[in-house]
């Protein structure tokens, strides 16, 4: 993306943005603080949502995917040229094993990206695989197939450690379909006992994040199947353990921001896969269907954070995890980081003192307008000043559309090229 492009298109912009971020900078405490914190917060793009998703009902490529992983981080290089925001990506393997792990590092670094978590992958069997995860992984009644996984989230660290990350994903589709298939006690020993070992041969400065799913592939228990199970996991496991959060992995109407509150009062929380669902895991775009719980997840974040004097955009790992079946994949990666800075921005101009005196005094409706005002406010002109200023498009999806980059990476890449994922 050619700087020249991004400033054509800025200048056009520039006069009605700078009247719009006037207007909420004159009603707002401390503007430039906002937009400071705004420009630091970088939110890591996954690998695996680069394509196309699909269901087992079917699959609509869109053309143009990237069909190896320098294709792929030539797209989040794309993505952060516009935004700005997404200076990382976050890589599943073996759906992207870097082959030539120094390359790959310079041609991420060259497009200003660094490597978030690395996602280990014992939901799948590969070709050459010996053992199948057919019943699960840690958790397997069989010590060879514990083993293989065992040795392969070893196998998913050393990728990491060759590029630079410093955290592990360990999500497991362990579990049971049927009532009598699973004893839970040894299945939660036998898979503790694993990531025991996984533990033990993370580097010390790395981190360990177990991400909880109550539902999907299994569908009548999973082994890591809420934050109370996962957090019990990371606390047996140690101070390098943490839980993560994945919007979509809760149950029917779960109220998502208590949890993080008490996952990040307990030092325990690790990070969030941000995405949006109506019914189950539906990995739509963040933002899309419930902004609001966004938003009141962002509140107890900078809430929390500020009380445990953390740094918001490094503490905790911030990354997507999204599957595209009707929108461009980078469209609707633009749109979900949008959505993200969005509600992190309103987090931050909650009054907080009028907040704790409503609470003090059981003034239930202070409270409520206190958080609403913050919600209906319109932040947008922040989040575009704090792009503007990294030199990032005032309006990338805009940008992303009159350049016809879709249109150019078919001509480039084709109709048939399929992204590894989801
Ligand atoms: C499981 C999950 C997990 C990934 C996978 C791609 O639903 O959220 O984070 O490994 O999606
Ligand atoms: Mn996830």
């Amino acid at each position: 993306m050619e700087k020249y492009k991004v400033e054509e298109h800025n200048h056009q912009l520039t006069a009605e943005h700078k009247k719009n971020f006037e207007f909420i900078s004159s009603r707002i405490p401390d503007a430039k603080a906002i937009v400071q914190k705004l420009q630091e917060f970088q939110i890591a793009i996954p690998s695996w949502a680069l394509g196309t998703g699909g269901t087992r009902f079917g699959r609509f490529s869109g053309g143009g995917e990237p069909g190896n992983l320098e294709e792929k981080i030539e797209d989040v290089g794309l993505i952060h040229a516009l935004n700005k925001s997404s200076g990382a990506i976050s890589l599943h393997i073996p759906w992207d094993i870097p082959n030539n792990a120094q390359s790959i590092k310079a041609l991420a670094a060259q497009h200003g990206l660094r490597f978030d978590a690395v996602n280990s992958n014992t939901f799948q069997d590969q070709q050459q695989q010996q053992h199948s995860y057919k019943f699960g992984s840690l958790q397997h009644v069989d010590k060879r197939v514990r083993q293989q996984a065992i040795d392969h989230n070893i196998e998913v660290i050393r990728h990491g450690i060759e590029l630079g990350s410093d955290s592990l994903t360990v999500w497991l589709s362990d579990g049971s379909c049927f009532p009598g298939q699973l004893n839970f006690r040894k299945a939660f020993q036998r898979t503790l006992e694993g990531l025991k070992q996984i533990y033990a041969a993370l580097p010390d400065n790395w981190k360990m994040f177990v991400e909880y799913k109550a539902f999907e592939p299994n569908f009548y228990s999973m082994t890591v199947g809420d934050w109370g199970q996962s957090l019990l996991y990371a606390t047996k496991l140690g101070p390098k353990a943490f839980t993560l959060v994945d919007l979509g992995h809760h149950l029917a109407n779960a109220n998502i921001e208590q949890i993080v509150a008490l996952l990040l009062e307990e030092g325990k929380l690790g990070g969030f896969h941000f995405n949006d669902s109506k019914y189950g895991d539906d990995d739509l775009t963040v933002g899309s269907i419930n902004p609001y719980q966004l938003f009141l997840i962002f509140n107890e974040l900078v809430e929390g954070m500020d009380a445990r004097n953390m740094n918001h955009a490094t503490d905790l790992a911030w990354m997507i995890d999204a599957s595209h079946n009707v929108k461009d994949p980078l469209e609707d990666l633009l749109q979900s980081v949008e959505a993200i800075k969005i509600a992190y921005a309103q987090s931050l101009i909650v009054d907080k003192k009028a907040l704790v005196i409503a609470q003090e005094a059981n003034d239930v409706v202070t409270a409520q307008e206190i958080l609403q005002h913050a919600y209906r406010t319109d932040v947008r002109p922040l989040v575009a000043e704090a792009r503007l200023l990294a030199g990032g498009a005032l309006q990338p999806l805009q940008l992303f559309r009159t350049l016809k980059v879709r249109e150019n990476l078919i001509k480039e890449r084709g109709l048939k090229t399929v992204a590894t994922g989801l």
